[in-house]
């Protein structure tokens, strides 16, 4: 029997009376029968008896703790299951891409309600998320895309890239009158936040023929390898530059490091600006080394579980959530640290 619709092959979570949970999935004969030989099957989850809200089991991949940002956008996601009663089956990935889908094929296997990733590289998701799929099991991606159709999921949560790169190609290039020697700190290659912030600033200062890009290295999206890198460029570029583009505030404050230490002034002798608007950051724009950064909010549970039960009660939900941000600079940084939600 074909589902009558291709929405009825998600698993159907129906907020009954108390909120208490349906938990239901159809599926085509072919998939019914692939389905019952394994255990924990969405076949199962449509035989399974009607769900509390607080008895449906999220599994959640996140890529690590590389940043400030990463933590918070962590402690968002889990404080917001915690509040709403929901469980969280939480799987660190260490900054390695296998140890997620390794993740994600064991949340399959067990079976959860709805999986959640936020992955370290957007290629290779292709075969899992299918996988996902074929189990019924809807999956929402945070913070960061994949290379995959969209109808391998239900939505990607994430802030506009490119908007944020442009952001900061347009500040630096107001800051320097269209004339910088730069350096761009990337974050992690194979993600697609690092793809998008890289073209939204080239985007920028492409109107200004002498702003050039004279080294575009990748940090990893971590401090240490931010000081690192910068250590290595500042030798090799000595005297030639004034002006530091990272994708996102850790490595940012590594390279402020890395300027003090070869008895330079960041913020001044070379212009420092970022993105994330973490607060390391801020204490560092009030200390003067940091010039400005572009908000990329890592709040994202309450919007995130607000979309998983708009998908449990099978409403439509727009293919991407863009999560809204701003930019702050130096001057404003004292007035608005208290009120920094991360
Ligand atoms: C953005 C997120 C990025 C942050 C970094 O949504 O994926 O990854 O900007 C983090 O700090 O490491």
């Amino acid at each position: 029997m074909k589902p009558r619709n291709p929405v009825s092959r998600r698993v159907f979570l129906s907020i009954l009376g108390s909120a208490s949970i349906a938990v239901g999935c159809a599926r085509s004969e072919s998939e019914a029968e692939r389905a019952t030989s394994k255990p924990g099957s969405a076949n199962d989850t449509a035989r399974r008896a009607p769900k509390k809200l607080s008895e449906i089991v999220i599994g959640f991949s996140q890529t690590g703790a590389e940043s400030s940002w990463r933590v918070a956008h962590s402690k968002s996601v889990q404080e917001e299951a915690e509040k709403r009663k929901i469980q969280l089956l939480f799987a660190d990935g260490q900054n390695v891409h296998n140890n997620q889908i390794n993740a994600v094929n064991g949340f399959i296997t067990k079976g959860v309600d709805i999986i959640v990733i936020a992955p370290q590289e957007s290629l290779g998701w292709k075969p899992t998320l299918k996988e996902a799929k074929r189990a019924g099991i809807p999956v929402v991606l945070t913070s960061r895309g994949v290379d995959a159709d969209e109808d391998l999921y239900e939505t990607v949560l994430v802030a506009d890239f490119v908007w944020e790169g442009r952001q900061a190609g347009e500040w630096l290039a107001k800051q320097t009158n269209g004339s910088a020697r730069i350096i761009e700190l990337v974050g992690t290659p194979a993600a697609d936040v690092a793809t998008m912030r890289k073209a939204g600033f080239a985007e920028a200062i492409a109107k200004h023929p002498d702003m050039k890009i004279i080294a575009s290295q990748s940090g990893d999206f971590t401090r240490t390898k931010g000081k690192a890198v910068m250590e290595t460029l500042l030798s090799a570029h000595k005297g030639e530059i004034n002006a530091v583009y990272a994708h996102n505030d850790d490595m940012a404050l590594g390279a402020i490091q890395a300027i003090e230490a070869a008895g330079l002034k960041p913020g001044k002798d070379i212009l420092v600006v970022s993105v994330d608007a973490v607060k390391p950051a801020f204490e560092a724009m009030i200390e003067g080394k940091l010039n400005a950064t572009v908000e990329c909010s890592a709040v994202h549970g309450p919007l995130l579980f607000d979309t998983i039960e708009k998908i449990a009660r099978g409403e439509k939900v727009p293919k991407r959530t863009i999560v809204p941000g701003k930019v702050f600079e130096r001057d404003q940084a004292a007035a608005l640290i208290s009120t920094r939600p991360y």
